[in-house]
Order: C-alpha cells, then structure tokens, then sequence
C-alpha cells in the first residue's frame, strides 16, 4: 500500500520540442485518468496500448500507453507512461488536462521518493540513480552503475556481518562460562577487528584517490597578458568560450569551460592572468586569479618568454609557450611546453601530462563514492581504532553495537527525513 494519497505527474524528458515525449503519472488516480482520457476500462498491465487522447469531447493527440499496476511499478504505486508526440502544444494541452483531474506536478525526484518510501528501492540505489543521471563523464557513470547494481549495498552487507559475528562472539563471552567457549575467542574477536578495519581502510583509500571522478579536476590557465591562455581554452572547448583579441588585458574575469579526458571532468580556468593593473576592473581580475591558483589541482603557467622565475610562488604549474607556428626559432626546452592554439601543436601531449599529474588511476573503482558514505564509514572506523579490548565485556558489545547502528545508517531508513533533503536536492522533475 503505497503511503501517499495524492497522484503526481511530470514530464520525464527534457522540456522542449522532441519527436517523443514521456509523461509519467503515479498515485491513486491513475485508474481514473485511463477511463477519462485514455479510454480504456481495463487496461492490462506491462501491456502497450496505442489511443487517441480525448476529454470533454477535444481530441489531444495519439499516443502509446504502458500502464504498471501496484505494487509492482517503480513507485510501487499504480503508473501510467504516456509517450506522446514531443510537442510542446501537445506537452502543455496533456498537463492542463491532468490538473484538471486533479492530478499535480510532481517535485523534484518525487518518483523515486516515493519508490524508496513505499519500499521498492533503498536508499542506495536512490542515490546511485541521482549519481547516474548526473553522471557527466564515463568514469562517473561507471561508478554510479557500479552502485545502482548493488556494489556499495553488498560492501557495506558484509562489514555489517562482520561486526554483527563480533557481537554474537561478545555475547557468547558475557554469557556462557569459560570452561565452555573455545580458548582465546576475545583474541578471535580483536582478529576480527583488525580484518574490518583493513577493509575499511582499503575503500577509504580507493574513494580518496578516485576523488577527481566524482568532483572533477581544476585547471587555472594563468600567465602575462596577450601569452595566449584564452585562445588555449577556445581550443580545447572546440568553441569560442573566451574573447580574443590581440590588446592586451582583453580577458578581465574568469571564464570555465569542461572538457572530458579519459572518461574524467576537467575544469580548466581561464584567468585575467598576473600582471600589473591598470584600474579597478584589472585589479579585481586579478585578485580572482590569485583565488583561483589557490583552489586549482594544477595551474597552466603561459609565458611569454622566460620569466619562470616570476611564478616562484606558484606551487603545482606547468609552463607553457603558446604560438609555437609563428616562431621560428623553436629552441625547445624541456621543462616547457611549447604549443600552438592556432595549428593544435603540442597541445595532445600537453593534455596527456595534465593528466597523468592529476590522476591517479587504482584498479578498483571506488564504493565509497558521496560524502555521506565517507563520513559514515570514516567515523566507523574510527570507532574501530579506539576499541580498548581490556574493558568489560559489556562495554565491549556496546561499543561494537555503536558502529553497527553507524553503518547501517548506509542504507536504512531511520533518520530518513535528515538525509532525504540532501539525496533529492540534485533530482530533477521527472524522476
Ligand atoms: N599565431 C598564433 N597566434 C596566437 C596563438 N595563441 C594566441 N594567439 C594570438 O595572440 C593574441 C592574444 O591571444 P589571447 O588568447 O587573447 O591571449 P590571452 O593570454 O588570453 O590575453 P589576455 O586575455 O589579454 O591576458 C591574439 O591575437 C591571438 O590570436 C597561437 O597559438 N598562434
Ligand atoms: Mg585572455
């Protein structure tokens, strides 16, 4: 039985003219709008139907209907699929008419709200389906289906019976004589321990190291006005992103742009650079500048001829020489990149060297993926360090206890009004 009373929809495909559009209702109200617009009586469910949409005589549009009957649907609520001509018109006439019968706009990610509290997904796999659909890159999507398959659910699964052996090994201990226990069950127990905590260990280290899939990695192009960084950036967005001109000072604020390298997110920076200002506006540039080096994973340093001793300060750089087509003398350093935005020059092994100073690559992917799951599992693990075996058995169990209600948080539903805030806040209506 689901615990709502009220029918929602949303258009689940993006806003706009498409040659198909989906609109999903879910709620009580679903046999209604079948008879009233769809005109079915009895519709079966998984079933396909093709119908001319009709109310109050007007004819909407022609389209496919799939209707899910309770529970067995994704909310675990009665739904209907409406694929209808993507039209906007045709979008628009379909959502008055639902209003109309009292069917309201869906929230953002209210579907698989309702899914997780009627029971049919756990809260995991809501998060894993808020992480894939957001995945922008393939490193992402690949750990987010990772997840949605069960990959953090079974982890955590087998700490949790881990600490759960402990607990059944402590009771034994307070309960039964020692005549009757095996010898040495409380060194057992300390074994026991340290193999979690290992475990623990192991992911927390992969999730740290694999931090730049998840949030990306950022780039700071910085350097001496008119060295070429806002051309650099234009070339590897593959569009004009940034202003070019030959005057110097042209780029006054910061501008991002994404790029995809080896299925991870890098968000390179360009910057109003280093250099003395003039007025105002430059100084303001070039205070960001500064803010930004601070943040960035690696800075681009674009020089104009050899004033690398003037970015001293600056701790993770590469240097970089751009116009490398206009010069004839290419006396080429090492320690330099040398580049050419205008023919492409250069520019793959550059890429490839921001990479490999950024990345570095483990051969898991991680499990431990949101900072709810780290928080989590970094306080377990604490928990697990301080553990004193010398204590009362009692206070043993309890301690033991405290870690297990902690890891269980993983994917229960205790508390849940705490966390759904931060899980639903990154859905998008529809979902
Ligand atoms: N031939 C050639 N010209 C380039 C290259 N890169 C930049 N330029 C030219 O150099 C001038 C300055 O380029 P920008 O990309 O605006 O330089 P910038 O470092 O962003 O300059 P500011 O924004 O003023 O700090 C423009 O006239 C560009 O067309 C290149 O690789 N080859
Ligand atoms: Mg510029």
């Amino acid at each position: 039985m689901s615990k709502y009373n009220d029918t929602i929809y949303a258009l689940s495909t993006p806003p706009g003219k498409s040659a198909i559009a989906l609109i999903r209702i879910s709620g009580k109200g679903v046999a209604g709008v079948l008879k009233k617009i769809c005109r079915i009586k009895k519709a079966i469910p998984k079933k396909t139907n093709v119908v001319f949409l009709k109310y109050k005589k007007i004819l909407i549009d022609e389209v496919v209907v799939l209707y899910h009957k309770a529970p067995r649907s994704f909310t675990g609520e009665d739904m209907l699929e409406i694929n209808c001509h993507g039209g906007i018109a045709v979008i628009t006439k379909i959502s008055k008419t639902l209003e109309g019968l009292g069917v309201r706009l869906a929230e953002p990610g209210e579907f698989t709200k309702r899914a997780l509290i009627n029971n049919k997904i756990d809260l995991v796999k809501t998060e894993s389906i808020s992480d894939i659909i957001n995945a922008e890159t393939e490193k992402q999507r690949e750990v987010a289906i990772k997840n949605l398959s069960g990959g953090l659910s079974e982890f955590t699964k087998k700490i949790n019976q881990k600490i759960s052996l402990i607990l059944a090994n402590l009771e034994a201990l307070i309960d039964f004589s020692d005549e009757e226990l095996p010898q040495d069950l409380l060194k057992k127990i300390k074994e026991q321990n340290k193999n979690i905590i290992r475990e623990i260990q192991k992911e927390l280290k992969i999730a740290e190291i694999s931090k730049p899939i998840l949030s990306g990695v950022k780039i700071a192009i910085v350097g001496k006005p008119n060295t070429g960084k806002s051309s650099f950036i234009n070339f590897i967005s593959k569009k004009d992103v940034s202003i070019v001109t030959d005057i110097p000072g042209t780029t006054t604020d910061s501008i991002t742009s994404s790029i995809d390298i080896k299925g991870y997110k890098f968000t390179f920076v360009d910057t109003a650079g280093l250099r003395s200002h003039k007025n105002k506006i430059e100084e303001l540039g070039i205070q960001k500048t500064k803010e930004i080096i601070k943040s960035s994973d690696l800075n681009l340093v674009f020089l104009e001829k050899n004033e690398k001793k003037s970015y001293n300060k600056i701790n993770k750089k590469l240097f970089i020489k751009s116009k490398l087509d206009t010069r004839k003398n290419k006396n080429i350093k090492q320690e330099i990149f040398n580049i050419s935005s205008c023919t492409g020059e250069g520019v793959e092994k550059l890429l490839e060297k921001i990479y490999k100073k950024t990345i570095k690559t483990t051969k898991n992917d991680p499990i431990l993926s949101r900072e709810r799951h780290i928080g989590i599992m970094k306080k377990a693990l604490k928990t697990l360090k301080s553990i004193n075996f010398n204590q009362n058995f009692d206070i043993l169990a309890y301690e033991f206890k405290t870690v297990l209600d902690l890891t269980l948080e993983i994917n229960q539903k205790f508390d849940i009004e705490k966390i759904l805030d931060i899980i639903f806040k990154d859905f998008c209506i529809g979902k």
